[in-house]
């Protein structure tokens, strides 16, 4: 009799175990939050299987940006992104949502402007002034695909952007979080943070 419940005691611990260890590690909801010249928190700690939904937020004045990987790349000497992207040698293609509120700022901006060529009746200005803009982003986006990698790019006010992906075992061990603006400026003064896969 003895050894029945001694074999049921031990049967229950076993499937106790089982059950914790296939059970998914809890979802991790995380703001970090992107200012001169930090992240906040600085260091980040995951676990493989979890899902990870990052806000990001540009508290700062200045625009930022967010890149995660190792061995900083650099170009003509300065910082220029990471050789090993953390999400490209994943195989895994985060989804990014980005919130619409500068959008719609620039947009109102944009209106302003529009408003005041009206009033001085100098319509063909204002055509120029936004083809003189749109060539301004351009140049700015083609700096930024000079990174190579996942990158999400924060324009200063508050901007957000939401990541969202599943952390995999190929992405277990320690990555660093940079941003790269202005030339590497960024990353010089600072700001790099950490994150850390864990199995
Ligand atoms: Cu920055």
């Amino acid at each position: 009799m003895k050894r029945f419940y001694l074999f049921l005691i031990i049967s229950v611990v076993a499937l106790i175990l089982a059950a914790c260890s296939a059970a998914a590690p809890e979802p991790v909801n995380l703001t970090i939050e992107l200012s001169e010249y930090a992240f906040s928190p600085t260091e980040i700690e995951l676990q493989v299987g979890q899902e990870v939904t990052f806000t990001i937020v540009n508290v700062g004045a200045l625009e930022h940006e967010i890149m995660f990987g190792r061995e900083v790349n650099m170009m003509e000497n300065r910082p220029n992104g990471y050789s090993t992207d953390m999400f490209e040698s994943a195989g895994v293609e985060p989804m990014v949502m980005m919130e619409t509120s500068s959008e719609m700022e620039m947009e109102d901006e944009h209106e302003e402007g529009e408003d005041m060529h009206d009033d001085e009746g100098e319509h063909k200005e204002g055509e120029d002034d936004e083809m003189a803009m749109e060539d301004d982003h351009e140049e700015g986006e083609d700096d930024h695909m000079a990174h190579d990698g996942f990158m999400v790019f924060l324009p200063a006010g508050n901007d957000t952007a939401t990541i969202s992906f599943t952390v995999t075992e190929e992405m277990v061990g320690e990555w660093e979080i940079g941003c790269f603006e202005l030339d590497g400026v960024h990353y010089d003064a600072g700001m790099v943070g950490k994150l850390v896969v864990n199995k």
